[in-house]
């Protein structure tokens, strides 16, 4: 089997996303950590793709962006489970869902991480944790990050109109719960990118205080565990 390698940021929940495909499909792989601010480490990318992680190398093969990366896993790898759904109508629903985590959910995320300046500090911690960058990259990355978030969270609740950062989460947990409704995954008896893209969300600010909510939430938290539990298996 030819290697596959992440390139990621630990705590980007497009990363994370890709991190549970990968998981979910029993591909082996390496992770690369790229800085943030110089990003060297990311492989030859074409000019009009982005300089964003997750970028995902197989072979001679390289693949930006979350969202393609699923789908190619589901070419790449046909004898593993599929992402992908066959019937029209429950691709349809599974895709949306997956552009609502990746375009709304994961955009109602920094505000509750770095919203206060309590919560930056608290998050500048967890950071220091489970971030593996070399020394003067760390500092930057475990100091500097926080502090840039917080601006950032400050601009999304603006350029959101919202005020209250748990409130929005809460809805946004709320909305994904009444989609999951009694089913097991959120597109039925089978699971899809959509589970696939708010599980990579979700184990992103599993080390944070606010995912106590999540925890708290009884139908969530058993399908949260239930994905996680066929990653372990896989
Ligand atoms: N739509 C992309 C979004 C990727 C993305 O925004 N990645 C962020 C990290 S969470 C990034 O690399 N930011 C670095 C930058 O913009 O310079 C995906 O799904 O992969």
């Amino acid at each position: 089997m030819v290697a596959a390698t992440l390139y990621q940021f630990a705590l980007c929940p497009f990363c994370n996303k890709v991190r549970a495909g990968l998981h979910l499909k029993g591909i082996a792989f390496d992770e690369i950590e790229v800085s943030p601010r110089s990003k060297v480490e990311l492989p030859p990318l074409p000019d009009d793709a982005p300089r964003k992680v997750p970028v995902l190398k197989v072979g001679d093969d390289v693949v930006w962006d979350s969202t393609r990366i699923l789908a190619f896993l589901d070419e790449a790898y046909p004898d593993t489970i599929r992402f992908t759904p066959e019937d029209p109508a429950t691709r349809a629903r599974a895709e949306a869902l997956e552009a609502w985590v990746d375009d709304t959910f994961i955009e109602s995320l920094p505000p509750v991480l770095y919203g206060t300046w309590r919560e930056a500090a608290q998050a500048s911690k967890i950071i220091a944790k489970h971030s593996r960058f070399g020394a003067t990259e760390g500092v930057m990355v475990k100091l500097g990050g926080p502090l840039i978030m917080h601006a950032v969270a400050k601009r999304i609740l603006k350029r959101n109109d919202r005020t209250d950062a748990h409130g929005w989460v809460g809805e946004n947990l709320d909305h994904f719960e009444a989609e999951l409704a009694e089913q097991a995954f959120v597109c039925g008896d089978t699971l899809s990118v959509a589970d696939v893209a708010m599980h990579g969300a979700l184990t992103c600010i599993q080390p944070f205080p606010v995912f106590e909510g999540v925890r708290s939430r009884t139908r969530l938290y058993a399908w949260f565990e239930r994905v996680e539990a066929m990653k372990l298996a896989a």
